[in-house]
């Protein structure tokens, strides 16, 4: 089984991975890490904290010579501002972020212990983890790539930027609509036998556990609604050393709950960030008066940012579904089982 935790608060001392269950002898290349890192900092609508960071990995155990051991690999992300004990209290909730439920929850008066950890910040941790799983595929020549599709109703990037201004100079924000996709997967990772093993729905919790993400489709998705079963099921075909193939993709390279060779394709919606440079009406929690909400430094839109960080869950979800499939404790043992895989179903 492969897992990984992360721990850290948005402007306390770093950010913390650790990730276990990856096999010993995959080369681990930390500029590739860091270049991940950096993707994830950029886009349209990105606020002044990227300029601020410039976040890189220590890789501080499980990796000798630049080569994975089998042990738990430990990774971890400075914080340049690391200013928490001196940031003031916050009272009044920001309506669409986990300020008020995470204050009644954990019982604080100060709203900040919940927005240091419900930061997206956190999602840098998760981009080393990813970025991991991403160099381990890529042995397999699995490719993972994201596009932002719509920010703000408008599908073209000036349009997209245009809209992306506009909130900046009206004091608002935007969400939008990212795809990821992922080629070069075997048929046949997750399964069919149990609900908590289904790929789909693996990979469902792990992008909608994104911050700010509200909805995810794969393939045709919300389309498939309007549709036939005999104008949307994709006809399977066979090509001696090919193997199986499809001429459509509607149903994004997931049937059953496991991959069917194609391209996975999913989709998911991000809302608007939560933190409005003109507050929406709240509560103050102390006196519980009318306010309006907090404002903390923010971005405007980080759609481009949650494709990246999607990219990544979506690897290590993955690494974890082939890891499942062809073994777990060596990369030779692992490339043996998977050519031999491969020669078998084609
Ligand atoms: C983010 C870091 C945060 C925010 C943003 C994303 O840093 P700071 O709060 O110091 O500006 O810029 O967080 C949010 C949008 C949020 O809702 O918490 C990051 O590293 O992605």
């Amino acid at each position: 089984m492969l897992r990984f935790l992360t721990s850290g608060e948005s402007h306390g001392k770093g950010l913390l991975s650790i990730l276990e269950g990856l096999p010993a002898g995959l080369a681990v290349d930390e500029k590739k890490i860091n270049s991940e890192l950096r993707r994830r900092q950029l886009g349209i609508g990105r606020g002044p904290r990227m300029n601020m960071e410039k976040d890189s990995v220590q890789i501080i155990s499980g990796v000798k010579k630049g080569l994975t051991l089998g042990s738990p690999i430990g990774i971890f992300i400075n914080n340049k501002d690391a200013s928490i004990d001196k940031l003031a209290a916050i009272f009044s909730p920001r309506p669409g972020h986990a300020d008020l439920s995470g204050a009644l929850k954990y019982g604080f008066k100060d709203i900040r212990n919940v927005l240091e950890r419900a930061s997206a910040r956190e999602t840098a941790a998760r981009v080393a983890v990813g970025a991991i799983c991403k160099i381990f595929l890529e042995v397999f020549h699995v490719g993972i790539e994201s596009n932002t599709l719509d920010i703000g109703g408008k599908q073209d990037f000036e349009g997209m930027a245009h809209q992306v201004d506009a909130a900046r100079n009206n004091n608002d924000t935007l969400g939008g609509i990212f795809e990821v996709t992922i080629d070069g997967l075997p048929a046949g990772l997750g399964s069919y036998v149990q609900w908590d093993r289904r790929l789909d729905g693996r990979l469902a919790q792990a992008i909608v556990s994104i911050p700010g993400i509200k909805s995810i489709e794969f393939g045709l998705g919300a389309a498939y609604a309007q549709y036939f079963g005999s104008e949307v099921h994709d006809a399977i075909f066979y090509k001696k050393g090919k193997g199986y193939y499809r001429k459509t993709n509607n149903a994004g390279g997931l049937e059953g709950g496991m991959t069917n060779g194609e391209c996975v394709v999913l989709r998911a919606c991000m809302k608007p960030i939560a933190t409005l440079a003109q507050p929406l009406d709240s509560v103050n929690i102390l006196n519980k008066r009318s306010a309006k909400a907090s404002v903390q430094r923010a971005d405007i839109s980080a759609v481009e940012a949650a494709g990246v960080v999607a990219e990544n869950m979506a690897a290590y979800i993955l690494t974890d579904a082939f890891l499942e499939k062809f073994g777990q404790d060596s990369m030779a043992e692992i490339k043996a089982n998977y050519l031999n895989y491969k020669k078998k179903i084609c």
